[in-house]
């Protein structure tokens, strides 16, 4: 494995000399008409960036906003009503959930992510060189920092690289764009404020493009989910677009468990934020020490189940929809499913979703894969 950067990690809350660079800033001007990902493809399409933001280095298009808020209310109505009780993991990530999910990634039971770096640093430039990609879309950015690991790869092929994140958290988006902006001289970064599930169609356009969906978020899908989700991606793509798919495998089910029920607590605390996100967005009353976080690994299934688990029989009401809706003692709402994969499973995924397998990666303690496929 070769050591790319010997620069020194930047901190988060450290003001980047950076701040305030340029910035070209467009929001979709009727959110609730936004375009589904079927109609026209917005904005990225051949090579120049919209009108406006020329000149600017960092441009940021926000397509999520008012929509959101309608899209929690109907998932959290339809959710809240169901026998057994669930909310979809996506609203997790509000500006604080993202941050303790960053944090998250650096507990030391949360091998995930440092695995998944590893191998990208071992790789970037095997899949830089197979891709030679013009764009870098990235689905659910983050905090952008395995991203770092292809822009290098992408520099020192000599590329002048667009960098398009997809992310729900406006926040960090910003933050990290302006931290890239300040470490990259020659990068553009096209930032896209959304649900990489509803705004896929940003993605869409004529250079040759590099997608990467990491840290195996693709896990929070159900099998159906994931295909349909996959195909999609896939049909935004031209033939010898590649996409990178990182999963997290089945391995020893101690350390699956550690993963997700980390001794400092982060992983309870990220797991009841989605009741606070509720309570903001739909005026809710959710007691977050109402609930106990519940993790396990559910081998039949070959996923991590998480829960949220009422201590006492309550009621909640939620202001917005008008709602009540009662706890009995120890029932839970299931926030989330972590799917663990197989190479074999990863692989044929790839292939239902219209991709042709170019390589798979996976480090010694077979801990985690990355694949690589292109458009067929
Ligand atoms: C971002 C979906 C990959 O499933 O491991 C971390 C989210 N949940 N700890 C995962 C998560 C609890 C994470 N993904």
């Amino acid at each position: 494995m070769q050591t790319l950067s010997a620069a020194p990690a930047r901190t988060r809350t450290q003001p980047h000399p950076t701040a305030g660079i340029e910035e070209a800033t467009t929001k979709s001007t009727n959110p609730a008409a936004a375009p589904r990902w079927r109609d026209k493809p917005l904005r990225l399409q051949r090579g120049p960036l919209p009108a406006g933001a020329r000149g600017a280095r960092l441009h940021v298009d926000v397509q999520l906003r008012s929509n959101g808020r309608a899209a929690l209310a109907r998932a959290v109505r339809r959710g809240l009503l169901l026998p057994q009780k669930m909310l979809p993991p996506k609203y997790f990530y509000d500006d604080y959930g993202s941050q303790l999910f960053d944090a998250i990634c650096d507990l030391p039971e949360y091998y995930l992510t440092r695995t998944e770096h590893a191998l990208l640093e071992a790789v970037a430039d095997e899949v830089v060189a197979l891709a030679a990609p013009r764009d870098l879309v990235e689905l659910g950015s983050g905090a952008s920092r395995k991203t770092r690991l292809l822009l290098d790869a992408l520099q020192r092929a000599g590329g002048r690289p667009r960098y398009v994140p997809i992310d729900v958290s406006e926040g960090m988006l910003r933050r990290s764009a302006q931290i890239l902006l300040g470490d990259y001289p020659r990068l553009q970064i096209h930032a896209v404020v959304g649900d990489y599930e509803r705004h896929l169609h940003c993605v869409r356009g004529g250079r040759r493009r590099l997608v990467v969906f990491l840290g195996s978020s693709i896990g929070n899908f159900t099998p159906d989910e994931a295909d349909r989700f996959l195909r999609r991606v896939a049909e935004q793509l031209n033939p010898g677009d590649h996409f990178l798919l990182g999963v997290d495998l089945v391995k020893d089910h101690a350390v699956l468990h550690a993963a997700y029920n980390d001794a400092a607590g982060v992983t309870a605390e990220f797991n009841r934020n989605i009741l606070q996100v509720i309570n903001r967005a739909l005026a809710a009353s959710f007691d977050t020490g109402a609930f106990d976080h519940v993790a396990f690994y559910n081998a039949e299934a070959a996923q991590i189940e998480m829960h949220l688990r009422a201590r006492a029989a309550h009621a909640v009401h939620i202001g917005a929809l008008d709602m009540r809706v009662a706890f009995a003692a120890g029932e839970t709402i299931h926030t989330e499913i972590s799917r663990k994969f197989t190479r074999d499973d990863t692989v044929a995924m790839l292939q239902r979703a219209g991709f042709e397998p170019v390589r798979w990666f996976e480090p010694a303690s077979h801990y985690f894969g990355l694949a690589l496929g292109t458009r067929q």
